[in-house]
């Protein structure tokens, strides 16, 4: 049976994807790897060692024999673990540079070393930059990052390539647009928004609203990941998305009528800085070379995203405590009693 490891296994998109491959790739044995940091959580992996095809280890990326341990029989490592909050890195880009930049490059070093077969780098269309009004991400258009947390992205992608044309490790990138989905950490800004509501609060739309983003349910994401594993050609990038732009106002009110609020909810706060007006990712090649399509529409992925959370509160409400709730007064100016 291969063994894959998969680093960030306890967050987000890592535990859909675990999810996901445990249920499409019956032949697979999953190492899931995390170090557990605030976005960690192993409720996210609930059940899933369950079937003996996924082992769960707790280390660091930026740790070498944490690493080389967790690699032994390893052939394929999809590298999902950083730090991922814009926001947390405008009040601080230690944390970012240490996991993206260090942490990639100690897991390039020991997949090397152990001979791996592929290495797949979870990465972001944000390492772009921002857009104009008009045009689209394409695989080849310049890294220009802005904000500390995807600059230190953009120097792991960076890392990744030197390590397929100096060593020749069959290395892929994925850059793929905002996610959405169950199980996203409620920092970001539609699990936010949808528990916010729940709660009874109100919503802090940053600036005008104007700014857009390039909406993907996870689901379709690691499906993505999975075929650029499966079929990518070492040294490539695949940009990957599901054509959904949407300006946040947009997307807030999707949110507020999916869950029968109106606009007197909205509370516009002062904006993001440096940030970033509009993405938008032309994905074609990964259609065209991976036989990958994104297969669910925005609609119907919201939908089901807020009855999820509605469904989830335990786990929701179990995380806006403690920790999470200084990190709200601080980026909102906001005090929220537990
Ligand atoms: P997340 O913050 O929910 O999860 C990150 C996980 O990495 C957490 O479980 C955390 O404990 C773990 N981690 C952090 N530092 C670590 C370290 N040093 N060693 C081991 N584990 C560590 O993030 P996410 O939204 O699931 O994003 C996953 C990846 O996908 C990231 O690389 C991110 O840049 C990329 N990405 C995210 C999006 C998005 O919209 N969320 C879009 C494109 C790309
Ligand atoms: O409270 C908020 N109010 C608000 O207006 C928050 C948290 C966000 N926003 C805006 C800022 C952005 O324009 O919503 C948009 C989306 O913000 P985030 O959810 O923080 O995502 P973003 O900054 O676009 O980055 C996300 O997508 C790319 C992920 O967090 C990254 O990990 C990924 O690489």
């Amino acid at each position: 049976m291969s063994r894959w490891l998969v680093t960030g296994a306890a967050g987000f998109i890592g535990s859909n994807f675990v999810r996901r491959v445990l249920e499409v790739r019956p032949d697979l044995h999953l190492v899931a790897y995390d170090a557990l940091t605030y976005a960690g959580n192993l409720a996210n992996l609930d059940g899933l060692a369950d079937g003996g095809r996924m082992t769960f280890v707790r280390g660091d990326i930026c740790n070498q024999q944490e690493v080389a341990a967790a690699l032994d029989g390893v052939s394929v490592v999809i590298n999902f673990a950083a730090e991922s909050h814009v926001d947390r890195s405008i009040h601080g880009g230690a944390a970012f540079v240490q996991t993206n930049v260090g942490g990639t490059q100690t897991l390039l070093d020991a997949a090397r070393t152990a001979g791996v077969q592929r290495y797949v780098q979870v990465s972001t269309d944000e390492v772009y930059g921002s857009l104009g009004p008009e045009g689209r991400f394409v695989e080849d258009s310049p890294l220009q990052p802005s904000s500390a947390y995807s600059a230190s992205k953009a120097g792991a992608d960076l890392l990744v390539h030197a390590a397929h044309h100096t060593h020749g490790l069959p290395t892929i990138i994925t850059r793929c647009s905002n996610n959405y989905g169950p199980y996203q950490f409620p920092e970001k800004i539609i699990p936010l928004f949808v528990t916010n509501l729940l709660e009874g609060r109100s919503v802090p739309v940053y600036g005008t609203g104007q700014n857009v983003r390039d909406w993907i349910h996870v689901r379709d994401h690691c499906d993505a990941v999975l075929a650029a594993a499966e079929q990518g050609t070492p040294g490539r990038v695949y940009n990957v998305g599901a054509d959904s732009e949407k300006t946040n106002l947009e997307l807030t009110r999707a949110i507020l009528s999916g869950l029968g609020c109106d606009e007197s909810r909205i509370e516009y706060v002062q904006d993001r800085l440096g940030h970033d007006l509009r993405y938008a990712i032309d994905s074609s090649r990964a259609r065209q070379e991976l036989g990958w399509q994104p297969q669910v529409r925005f609609e119907d992925g919201l939908a089901e995203t807020i009855q999820w959370y509605r469904d989830n509160q335990d786990w929701w409400r179990a995380i806006k405590t403690g920790a999470y709730l200084k990190y709200y007064e601080l980026q909102y100016g906001e005090k929220v009693e537990e």
